[in-house]
C-alpha cells in the first residue's frame, strides 16, 4: 500500500500536534504503524490522501450508524449552514431534537445538549453529586467515560491502549472519590457500596462496554446494578455514548430493559458533528442551571449545524424501524463468519458482539471483564491489524476498542471482511 502523502502529513503533524494527532488512539501507536490521513468517506468506505480505499469499521467511533455522508444528514447540514453557523441564542432545532430524544429514550424526560460525551459524563456526575449530596462515584475498570479527571482512573480506550489508565495530572483528592468495580462482577459493586455507606452519589457504567473492546453485560448484571443503586440511594448513570440509538431506538436501556436515572449521550446524536447530551428524570434535571443551581454552560451547546445534523439522523432512524434488524443481521453475518474460521483452525481468539458492535480478542478466554480483556496478546493483535489494513479493512487500531457496523455495509463488504480475517489470522498463527 502506498502511503507517501500520509507519511509526509504525519511528519508535519508531529511538529505541531502532540504525537501528530488530536486524539491518541488514531495515532496507530499500539499497532506499530503510522496513521493514515483520511481525505473523504462515503457509505461504508473511506479513502486516504494516497487514494487507498478501505471498508471502514470505525465509523467515526460510532456515530456513522447510517454510513458516511448519508444524503439526509448532508442535506440538512447544508441547509442549516446557509442560515448561519452559530447564534449563542435559542433556536428551533434545539427543541426539535430535544423532543425527539425525550420521545426515543424512555428514561429521559429532560435533556441538556453539550458538545461531547466527555462534557456529558462530567456534567452528569456533577449533577448526581448535587442531587444526592454525596461525593463518591463508582466506575468500572476498563470503562471509559471521556477525559474528565474523575474518570481517568483505571480507564479504558486510548488511556488503556497507551498504558496510562491512571493519568498523571489527576489530583489525589479527585482520584479518591472514584471507586473502582469490576464489569460483570456484581459482588465487586456490592462490596464498594457496603464499605462506603451513604457516600456513593452514582454508579456510572457503559451498559455494553466498548472501551476495553466490546464486552456485553451478563444477563442479570445491569439489573443487579440497578437494584443496588436503588437500595443504597445512589443514582445509576448509563454512559450510552456508544450504545445510544445504536443498539436499539431507545439505546441499551431499551434492549436490556433497565432504567437508569441519568443517561449520557455522545457523538451519535450529532450524526457526525460534535455533540453530546445528558438527560433523565425531571426532578433531577431541574437542578441544572438556570432551572436550578448546578452550573453548566456552553456557547456552542445546541449549535444549529450540529442540531440539524443530529435531527436528520435521528429522524431517519425513527422513521425506519428496520434499521436495527438490518444492523443485527449484518453483525450476525460477521460474527458467524469469524467464528467459523476460529473454530475451523482452533485459533485462540474470542469474539464478542452486541448488535452492530464487535471485537476480536486475541485470547482463548471468554472476555467478560477487564482481566479477561487484558489477557489478550497485543502483539498478535497488531500483526492482525496490519494485515487487515493491507487488505483494505480499516478496524479500530487498538485491542481495546469496539468495531462498528453501519447500515451502509453491504453483503459484499461483509464477505470481503470475513475473508480478510481468515487471511490475517492465518498470518498471525501460521
Ligand atoms: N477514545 C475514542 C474512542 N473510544 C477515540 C476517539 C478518536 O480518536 O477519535
Amino acid at each position: 500500500m502506498m502511503t507517501k502523502k500520509s507519511n509526509e502529513l504525519f511528519q508535519r503533524a508531529q511538529k505541531i500536534l502532540p504525537g501528530g494527532v488530536n486524539s491518541p488512539v488514531r495515532a496507530f501507536k499500539s499497532v506499530g504503524r503510522d496513521p493514515l490521513f483520511i481525505q473523504r468517506a462515503n457509505g461504508s468506505k473511506m479513502w486516504d490522501v494516497d487514494g487507498n480505499m478501505f471498508i471502514d469499521y470505525i465509523g467515526s467511533w460510532g456515530p456513522m450508524l447510517l454510513g458516511h455522508a448519508h444524503p439526509d444528514v448532508i442535506e440538512s447540514v447544508k441547509q442549516a449552514a446557509e442560515g448561519g453557523l452559530s447564534f449563542g441564542a435559542p433556536a428551533e432545532a434545539e427543541v426539535l431534537i430535544g423532543e425527539l430524544i425525550c420521545d426515543m429514550v424512555q428514561s429521559i424526560d429532560v435533556v441538556r445538549m453539550v458538545n461531547s460525551g466527555t462534557e456529558a459524563t462530567m456534567s452528569a456526575i456533577r449533577l448526581a453529586r448535587a442531587f444526592t449530596k454525596r461525593d463518591k462515584i463508582i466506575k468500572f475498570e476498563g470503562c471509559y467515560h471521556g477525559h474528565g479527571d474523575s474518570f481517568l482512573i483505571k480507564a479504558g480506550s486510548g488511556a488503556l491502549t497507551l498504558g496510562t489508565p491512571d493519568s498523571p495530572g489527576v489530583t489525589k483528592g479527585t482520584a479518591q472519590d472514584t471507586l473502582i468495580a469490576q464489569f460483570n462482577r456484581i459482588d465487586s459493586v456490592r462490596t464498594l457500596f457496603d464499605n462506603n455507606k451513604e457516600s456513593v452519589a452514582a454508579v456510572i457504567i457503559e451498559p455494553v462496554a466498548g472501551n476495553m473492546g466490546c464486552v456485553p453485560p451478563s444477563e442479570t448484571f445491569l439489573r443487579d446494578v440497578r437494584e443496588l443503586c436503588t437500595e443504597y440511594n445512589a443514582l445509576l448513570i448509563f454512559d450510552e455514548v456508544m450504545t445510544g440509538f445504536r443498539l436499539a431506538r431507545g439505546g441499551a436501556q431499551e434492549l436490556y430493559g433497565v432504567t437508569p436515572d441519568l443517561t449520557a449521550l455522545g457523538k451519535i446524536i450529532g450524526g457526525g458533528m460534535p455533540v453530546g447530551a445528558y438527560g433523565g428524570k425531571g426532578e433531577i434535571m431541574e437542578m441544572i442551571s438556570p432551572s436550578g443551581p448546578v452550573y453548566q454552560a456552553g456557547t456552542l451547546s445546541g449549535n444549529p449545524i450540529a442540531m440539524a445534523s443530529g435531527y436528520a439522523m435521528l429522524t431517519y432512524i425513527n422513521g425506519h424501524t428496520d434499521v436495527y434488524d438490518k444492523l443485527e443481521k449484518k453483525g450476525a453475518a460477521i460474527e458467524d463468519g469469524i467464528r467459523s474460521i476460529i473454530s475451523k483452525h482452533s485459533y485462540p481468539v474470542s469474539v464478542n458482539r452486541a448488535g452492530s458492535m464487535f471485537t476480536l480478542f486475541f485470547t482463548g478466554k471468554s472476555v467478560t471483564d477487564f482481566a479477561t480483556a487484558s489477557s489478550s496478546d497485543k502483539e498478535k493483535f497488531a500483526e492482525y491489524y496490519g494485515s487487515m489494513l493491507e487488505q483494505g479493512i480499516y478496524m479500530p487500531p487498538s485491542q481495546f476498542e469496539a468495531a462498528f457496523i453501519s447500515t451502509a455495509h453491504t453483503d459484499d463488504d461483509i464477505e470481503k471482511t470475513v475473508s480478510a480475517v481468515e487471511v490475517a489470522l492465518g498470518k498471525v498463527f501460521g
